[in-house]
């Protein structure tokens, strides 16, 4: 007989009550500070996945919580009809960290992807000169951008995209890490507005691209008048030991998307920055959010970079990824059970000795979780170890 845990009797409420549209892990986690959580029966364990990269700064970060506090004391939502008190020094300090002219605040990842298409699509008609309706954007394949209707349309994940026709058009798809298939697609076609891309693509299993691709994608782009737009939601915000991922390689994104950490995952804030020539085609009443840019938003987001900032946690994850890839490596060379580790700082991945179908890398995750180590697989037979690198 099936003992009744706590644990149990949440997982069996989300069971009944809540669609399936997940398969979690059976832990139910109930409290978090730092690096750990405890679950409801009060276990503890070191998180390695960080919710998908939106806690790099660890659980429940004491001055990220205090700014919310603070803040939800004091107003939380006037909607953009009107001005508040905190969204133009937010807007000031993001434009100054990233180097853009301009902002656009959303809160999803998903939106704000939604978002830098809608401006590329909008600049390829006002500026590029590009008959309507005919923009075209460049994707790669294996991506990951979010689950909307248009985003669904350009993933090439079966799961993910599967009956949830018809599917926007408009959409290239390329592969990833492929500078002859970009330069071939932008040269002969020029409805290319933008080539969107990960700067390593984290659903596809923690794929590096080679040395070079991104400053080399960036330069093909200019030579098109491509705008290049880089997906920085799980990569950015210190993740792969820089602030952002495309920073290792000195590429500056025409169209920055961010998301998940620049909230240290205590609220859904989400923004897309750009410069004046690109970001002016957005007028008033073309594109929003009612909770976009809202000060809860913009107090808590403003503070979980400045801890970025503060404890320099660039450095912490590219320490900290270079040690854990060389034990990893060790393990490699001297155990049959996995064939590869890979990443760049604290994204990584180990790649299992098995193939996608078999159920070994989500076995071992369940013995990691009895071991107090919770990661989950990718694409069957690789496992995401995402831990956070906060000093908290
Ligand atoms: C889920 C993956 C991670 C993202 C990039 C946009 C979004 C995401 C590069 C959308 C979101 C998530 C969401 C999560 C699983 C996950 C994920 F495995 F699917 F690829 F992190 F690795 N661009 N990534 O990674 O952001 O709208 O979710 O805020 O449960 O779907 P969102």
């Amino acid at each position: 007989m099936k003992t009744l845990t706590e644990s149990n009797i949440f997982i069996e409420k989300e069971e009944k009550f809540g669609a399936h549209n997940y398969h979690p892990l059976p832990v139910v986690f109930d409290r978090g500070e730092g690096v750990y959580v405890w679950d409801v029966d009060g276990k503890k364990y070191y998180d390695f996945l960080s919710a998908y990269s939106a806690v790099n700064q660890g659980h429940c970060h004491p001055r990220i919580v205090n700014a919310l506090i603070a803040q939800a004391q004091k107003l939380t939502l006037s909607s953009r009809a009107f001005y508040n008190s905190q969204l133009g020094d937010y807007e000031e300090f993001m434009t100054s960290l990233f180097g853009y002219d301009k902002i656009l605040p959303m809160n999803t990842g998903a939106e704000a992807v939604e978002t830098a298409i809608k401006i590329c699509r909008k600049w390829a008609y006002e500026k590029k000169g590009i008959a309507s309706n005919s923009a075209e954007i460049v994707v790669c394949k294996g991506n990951f951008h979010g689950r909307t209707t248009t985003i669904t349309s350009f993933s090439n994940d079966n799961n993910a995209r599967n009956n949830f026709g018809p599917y926007t058009p408009g959409f290239t798809s390329i592969p990833y890490n492929d500078l002859d298939a970009l330069e071939l697609t932008l040269s002969s076609n020029p409805k290319v507005a933008g080539f969107l891309v990960e700067p390593i693509q984290g659903e596809a299993g923690v794929f590096v691209p080679s040395e070079g691709y991104l400053s080399n994608a960036k330069k093909i782009c200019e030579k098109y008048n491509v705008l290049f737009i880089a997906d920085e939601i799980q990569t950015g915000i210190a993740r792969t030991g820089k602030m952002l991922a495309i920073d290792h390689e000195n590429v500056t994104a025409d169209i920055l998307i961010l998301g998940k950490a620049i909230s240290g995952g205590v609220y859904p804030v989400s923004a897309v920055l750009a410069n004046d020539s690109i970001m002016e085609v957005i007028k008033p009443g073309q594109h929003g959010s009612t909770f976009g840019g809202n000060p809860l938003a913009c107090a808590v987001a403003k503070e979980a970079l400045q801890v970025v900032v503060d404890e320099n946690l660039s450095q912490n994850a590219s320490l900290l990824g270079e040690l854990f890839r060389d034990k990893m490596q060790e393990i490699v060379e001297n155990e049959d059970i996995l064939t590869g580790v890979r990443g760049k700082g604290l994204l990584n991945a180990i790649i299992i000795n098995s193939d996608e179908n078999s159920s070994l890398a989500w076995d071992i995750c369940l013995k990691l979780k009895e071991n107090g180590l919770l990661a989950k697989p990718t694409h069957g037979n690789k496992i995401r170890f995402a831990p956070t690198f906060s000093n908290n």
